[in-house]
């Protein structure tokens, strides 16, 4: 229907200037019509993300390529928020979607879900557990028993790919930096070369990036031993130990799916 309209606008454009005023009109009242929110999402195949039940606090771990997963995605592309409550989880095994963008569920209306609306039948699994083909389309939408996707008041259509991350982490040594020279912590001088001259204590700090599953950890070694494994926060390390002579600090940082990617420093130290 929205696509019918648009098209009149533009042969009306074509046809007459006076005609435009009119089916102009027309337009602004098509952009109230559902969907509300239509996007092409991507999801990564065999990653994860957390959920909180609204109503308990518990966090669920979700697969990313559900029905869940695609409105999960679909909200931080489209900046609206939903919620999930887990009062039937015990009997059914599913969360309940229970508001989007600030619909909530109110007596007989709520909030249902379709994949590849009119093909497919009406799922009858919830969302959460819904694992979806890449191409699918979901539908969200809200209404009373028996609405559609064609005929509820608010609609989420969500287009989906499923993607595989086989693309490892960047990972840069920001400090010490090539050629830095540190005393105290503190960048004294960059000079030639690549190897970084370190006196005293030194903070190491690693930018790391990751666009697919993201990162998962960031590992600091000096000669190939482990000194600091960090899993979420900044990627910083204090390397304070007695330690002299010519070492290698090496970071390697690993995404979801255990794709790795690294950096090495050549650094001479004196600290004791
Ligand atoms: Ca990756």
């Amino acid at each position: 229907m929205r696509k019918v309209l648009i098209n009149m606008c533009v042969v009306a454009v074509l046809v007459t200037t006076v005609t435009v005023v009119e089916k102009c009109v027309a337009v602004d009242y098509v952009t109230l019509d559902p969907p509300f929110w239509e996007g092409d999402v991507s999801l990564v195949k065999n990653t994860t993300f957390e959920v909180i039940a609204d109503n308990s606090g518990n966090t669920y771990i979700i697969s990313s390529t559900t029905a869940l997963g695609a409105l999960d995605a679909a909200s931080r592309q489209g900046g609206f928020d939903y919620s999930v409550n887990d009062e039937w989880y015990a009997q059914f095994g599913s969360l309940l979607i229970d508001s989007i963008a600030g619909t909530e569920n109110q007596g007989m209306d709520g909030w249902q879900y379709w994949v590849n609306y009119p093909d497919d039948p009406l799922p009858w699994v919830g969302a959460d557990n819904y694992e979806l083909e890449n191409g699918d389309t979901v539908d969200f939408f809200y209404g009373g028993y028996g609405i559609t996707p064609d005929t509820s008041s608010k609609l989420i259509r969500i287009h989906v790919n499923l993607v595989e991350d086989n693309v490892p982490p960047e990972v840069e040594i920001v400090k010490p930096s090539k050629g830095g020279v540190y005393i105290f912590d503190r960048e004294i001088v960059i000079m030639p070369g690549n190897a970084a001259f370190v006196l005293g204590a030194i903070t190491v700090e690693v930018n790391v990036m990751d666009t697919l599953s993201g990162v998962e950890k960031v590992v600091f070694y000096v000669d190939d031993v482990l000194k600091e494994e960090i899993t979420e926060g900044t990627y910083t390390w204090l390397w304070d130990e007695p330690v002299i002579g010519m070492h290698e600090l090496k970071v390697i940082a690993y995404d979801e799916l255990e794709n790795l990617g690294d950096a090495e420093r050549i650094i001479w130290i004196f600290s004791l």
